[in-house]
């Protein structure tokens, strides 16, 4: 039997030296051999990877999505390496909800992480099953915000994200490919990490969703300069990938997380609120400066990890539907929709939302919309003394003012109506509401259609969800499950 294996890996040796040179380069070559040495005789390449993750932030305040604001070199140095994605979005902006379905591959409903802060169901698996069973050591440093850990099972490294251990994870063992999730807490509230003394407060420029005023300045302020404290942090993991000698077979991915803790951003699912900047770099594979508009969903994610892995996708229950086509430049087109759902409990009263955008239109459909929206750190008083948190505030003092501008997008955010619809492409920051227009009737309800068949394939009740005593069934298992 030894002889035999001998024999296989020889003649295997053989096949890959015959290979193109490009085939191999860069790439860890890798004989995959079933245990018995003579059923399966796999060879392939099995990259790493390095996903690095923002924290609330806002997709076109980076320099290489258009950003003015904020200097941010590295990251835009990756994007000038690899692939930018303009259409990349998450199912709900929120912490816990994003990070379930990044590392599930399953979108809020099915993998249970439906309310920020919630739990996901134990029988869940998640990219640290999926990875694990194709030899890969799977570690994440930094932030998790993910439970509970039997389905989160992260190797927990040590911080700093480019700190010694995370050096040490990545070397440790160079026949293990690795996967490692760099998460940051830059830029989540309350903003104190960065450098505002190197951010133009007074002469920046505004989007139209952030009223003009003293207060709002020095908040966005604030953000933008964490957002440089990020891009420092992804500029010191690159670093330390190339030192290790990685980072030419590391698919290296960054995403923004959703957007900003902010007017109109993390906690809606406005444009802003879902969509994610991602990039992604994988220098044996990727041809650099390149970008597409193909429409990606984090759930998306852990296909692909899969895909790029040698596995197969099929094999398991998800959601997500592998891009590795698109990475690798085979395909500029992926999905047909993406897919969004609010659920405001516990941070507010039931506001359920459910929402859906194609490569034309973002329709959102707001379903308890004859009440006003609350979100308990944004509009209690008592909280938003925190200085992070007054921009709400100051734009309704300015509205009771008179304010116009300030009326309108105190309006917007509080009180909104049934349905929304928007060209994106056209109107980024999402103020001409089309919903209301005949000549949309028929788009709003193919839309309107396609969104009903998501929630009924993912068991979504809608406004049911949104509900006190279904969150708090969610707190009673998380409760059990951490005894
Ligand atoms: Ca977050």
């Amino acid at each position: 039997m030894k002889l035999c294996k001998c024999i296989l890996i020889g003649a295997l040796l053989c096949c890959s030296m015959a290979l193109g040179r490009d085939e191999v380069t860069n790439g860890r070559r890798v004989f995959d051999l079933d245990v018995d040495g003579v059923s399966e005789r796999d060879v392939r390449d099995r990259p790493n990877f390095l996903f690095i993750l923002g924290d609330d932030v806002t997709y076109n305040d980076l320099g290489c999505f258009g950003g003015k604001n904020a200097k941010t070199p590295n990251i835009d140095r990756l994007a000038s390496e690899g692939i930018r994605f303009n259409r990349a979005y998450c199912a709900m902006s929120m912490c816990a909800p994003f990070r379930a379905e990044l590392y599930t591959g399953l979108y809020p409903v099915r993998n249970g992480v439906a309310w920020n802060h919630s739990s996901a169901k134990p029988s869940t698996k998640s990219i640290c099953h999926y990875l694990r069973d194709l030899n890969y050591r799977v570690g994440l440093v930094g932030k998790k915000h993910a439970s509970p850990s039997s389905v989160f099972n992260f190797e927990n490294i040590k911080a700093p994200l480019a700190g010694p251990d995370a050096a040490r994870f990545i070397t440790r063992d160079t026949k293990e490919p690795f996967c490692l999730f760099a998460c940051s807490h830059n830029a989540h509230p309350a903003w104190r990490s960065g450098d505002v003394s190197k951010i133009d407060v007074e002469g920046m420029s505004l989007p139209p969703v952030i009223h003009d005023n003293p207060i709002t300045r020095k908040t966005f302020g604030a953000y933008l300069a964490e957002v440089e404290e990020l891009d420092k942090e992804v500029g010191a993991i690159l670093a330390m990938l190339k030192e290790t000698g990685q980072a030419d077979n590391t698919i290296v991915i960054f995403s923004s997380e959703q957007g900003w803790d902010f007017a109109f951003g993390k906690w809606t699912n406005w444009d802003i609120g879902v969509r994610s900047a991602m990039i992604a770099c994988w220098p044996s594979r990727i041809k650099p400066g390149r970008e597409t508009d193909a429409l990606i969903q984090i759930a998306d994610i852990v296909p692909t990890f899969i895909s790029a892995a040698g596995g197969d996708p099929a094999d398991y229950d998800l959601d997500g539907v592998s891009f590795l086509d698109v990475l690798e430049g085979k395909s500029d087109k992926h999905r047909q929709y993406v897919y969004g759902l609010h659920n405001n409990v516990p941070e507010g009263n039931p506001y359920p939302i459910r929402s859906i955008r194609d490569d034309e239109f973002h329709y959102i459909v707001n379903l308890n919309y004859k009440q006003p929206y609350h979100e308990k750190h944004l509009m209690s008083e008592k909280i938003a003394k925190r200085y992070d948190l007054q921009w709400w505030q100051a734009l309704k003092d300015a509205a009771e003012k008179g304010d116009e501008s300030a009326k309108k997008l105190f309006e917007k955010y509080q009180n909104r109506p049934a349905e929304e619809l928007y060209r994106v492409d056209e109107d980024p920051w999402e103020m001409n509401n089309l919903a209301d227009k005949p000549q949309y009737a028929k788009v709003k309800k193919r839309l309107l259609a396609e969104l009903h068949s998501w929630m009924a394939k993912q068991n979504d009740p809608g406004g049911a969800m949104d509900d006190p005593k279904a969150y708090g069934d969610n707190q009673i298992r998380r409760a059990k499950q951490k005894q």
